[in-house]
């Protein structure tokens, strides 16, 4: 088994996800949380368990400066902007194994999109991270995300239990999943995956209150944490929520 010690606590998990700027653009953005700094500020003084950042802004803000002593980095190795439309989506491989290892990160992850008619391409590309990555012992986190015109009206609680499965077969040391909106969902879901352990994703900004909430139903399952961007930077005391949410995710 690959040692996930280098990105948990007691076997549990906080990562500050700041991948956005790539996937929605600017958008998700003002003038504070577009700098690379605050947030990579928000991570260590918050004591998130790693950031989450693609090779560009690993390169320019955290490579060989003093936040790397600070905080793990986990770098994404693929990626996709949300403006092509009218196909499902297909997310390619960026940056390689080697190139992520040099900028100091100590786990790597890669998109999957389930149900996409270029799934095939996603699962094959991160067969082949998961086999560099296994034989230097770095874990990989799998983004296990349902997309594509072929899930239309399936069953959401069998397809985030068959993401988490597909994630155990592929070697996948930890996915990354949606909620599926309820306790039986997600805990079906954490069963499917067996021994890959679970982070659940934070997504659109929610009213506080509301967020921490679906954490504490989250937390009430076997998965090991979350993966939060936007409900944490996109808050106006990013390092109070991440503090709660840490107080709700290690109790
Ligand atoms: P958020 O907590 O901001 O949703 O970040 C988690 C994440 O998985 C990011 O890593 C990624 O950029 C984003 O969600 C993708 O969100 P979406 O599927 O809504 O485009």
């Amino acid at each position: 088994m690959i040692s996930l010690d280098k990105i948990t606590t007691r076997g549990k998990a906080l990562y500050l996800a700041y991948d956005q700027g790539f996937e929605h653009g600017p958008s998700d953005f003002n003038d504070e949380n577009i700098d690379p700094n605050f947030i990579l500020d928000i991570g260590i003084k918050s004591g998130s368990n790693a950031i989450i950042l693609q090779k560009g802004i690993a390169e320019k803000y955290y490579f060989r400066s003093e936040h790397a002593k600070k905080i793990p980095l986990i770098l994404k190795l693929n990626g996709k902007t949300n403006l092509v439309e009218g196909q499902d989506p297909y997310s390619p491989l960026l940056c390689t194994v080697d190139e992520a290892l040099d900028l100091g990160a100590v786990a790597l992850g890669y998109t999957i999109y389930v149900g996409s008619e270029f799934e095939s391409k996603m699962t094959s590309e991160f067969s082949s991270v998961v086999r560099q990555a296994h034989e230097k012992g770095i874990p990989v986190i799998g983004w296990m995300y349902l997309a594509g015109k072929s899930i239309a009206g399936k069953d959401k609680k069998e397809l985030t239990a068959y993401c988490a499965r597909l994630g155990l077969e592929l070697g996948a040391d930890i996915i990354k999943i949606k909620y599926p909106g309820d306790l039986e969902s997600l805990k079906w879901a954490v069963e499917s995956a067996g021994k890959t352990k679970v982070v659940i994703s934070g997504g659109v900004k929610e009213d506080e209150k509301e967020f921490l909430e679906t954490a504490k139903t989250i937390m009430e399952t076997e998965a090991i944490g979350m993966a939060v961007g936007r409900n944490i930077w996109q808050n106006k005391n990013p390092i109070e929520i991440a503090k709660k949410l840490k107080e709700i995710i290690f109790k």
